[in-house]
């Protein structure tokens, strides 16, 4: 059987060099969640013997919609870099993806760490502040097709992440209303509320998750909750703008 560091190889790869790939699964069908998440371990780690820091992490399919285009009913994480992170204006290199698509987010940065079980409360009082988000996914299989311990692998499709202006951690999040649109037109309609019932309950899942890897959020990190409905697929030439209720509106242009 190949190793769990040549398939962290060949995922680390496929998204460096944005080339499709076959299911890991389609050859292993034995493949575990726990050996996903080792895979993804030893990806980023390739990831961070290039030069990438750690940026915090995903949180993934932790609304119903996402979970349904899918077909994967599990709540994943997966861990972020700075070189995911894209600046606002800068525009989005289709070039550098397979099949990339945008969701709706809401992030947030730590000012303290957070492990384990934590309850809400204690998850919020350790946010430093809260944003709106959009999240670029690209699965690095073909067709966005993947089992469970595949897109763990994978990352959890994570490849970009565009954040907008911090607001405070009091901010209430729990229920509003979002708005996606390409090229003016809405694409996505829907609200925070999706994002399992309140989003800091995706970061209290995030503590509980990364615990689990024996791991903590730290200090700085980011935390993306999920995406809140679909994702939307994208192609150059598109202008994106997402707005959030309260929280404010984010763009960018997708380049050839
Ligand atoms: C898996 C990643 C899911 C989210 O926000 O739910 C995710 C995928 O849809 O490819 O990022
Ligand atoms: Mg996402």
């Amino acid at each position: 059987m190949t190793s769990l560091s040549g398939l962290a190889q060949i995922v680390d790869e496929a998204a460096r060099t944005a080339t499709p790939i076959a299911q890991l699964t389609d050859s292993l069908p034995d493949l575990t969640v726990d050996d996903g998440y080792a895979i993804q371990a030893l990806s980023v780690a390739r990831r961070r013997g290039r030069g990438e820091r750690r940026a915090g992490i995903k949180m993934g399919l932790t609304s119903r919609a996402k979970m349904a285009q899918v077909g994967v009913s599990e709540v994943i994480w997966g861990r972020l870099t700075d070189a995911m992170r894209l600046t606002e204006g800068a525009g989005l290199n289709r070039a550098r993806y397979v099949h990339p698509r945008v969701e709706p987010e809401v992030a947030y940065i730590l000012k303290r760490p957070l492990e384990g079980e934590v309850s809400a409360a204690e998850a919020l009082a350790a946010v430093e502040a809260v944003a709106p988000a959009m999240e670029i996914i690209d699965s690095r299989y073909r067709c966005f097709k993947f089992a469970l311990s595949d897109v763990i692998a994978d990352n959890s499709s994570s490849s970009g992440f565009y954040v907008g202006g911090w607001a405070p951690a009091a901010t209430d999040v729990a229920n509003l209303g979002i708005l996606m649109e390409v090229d003016g037109r809405p694409v996505q309609i829907g609200s925070t509320a999706a994002i399992l019932g309140d989003p800091i309950r995706s970061l209290v899942a995030a503590a509980r998750l990364v615990a689990k890897a024996g791991e903590r959020l730290e200090a700085g990190d980011i935390v993306l909750a999920g995406g809140a409905t679909a994702a939307y697929p994208l192609s150059a030439g598109q202008f994106v703008q997402t707005t959030f209720q309260s929280l404010g509106r984010l763009s960018f242009n997708v380049e050839a």
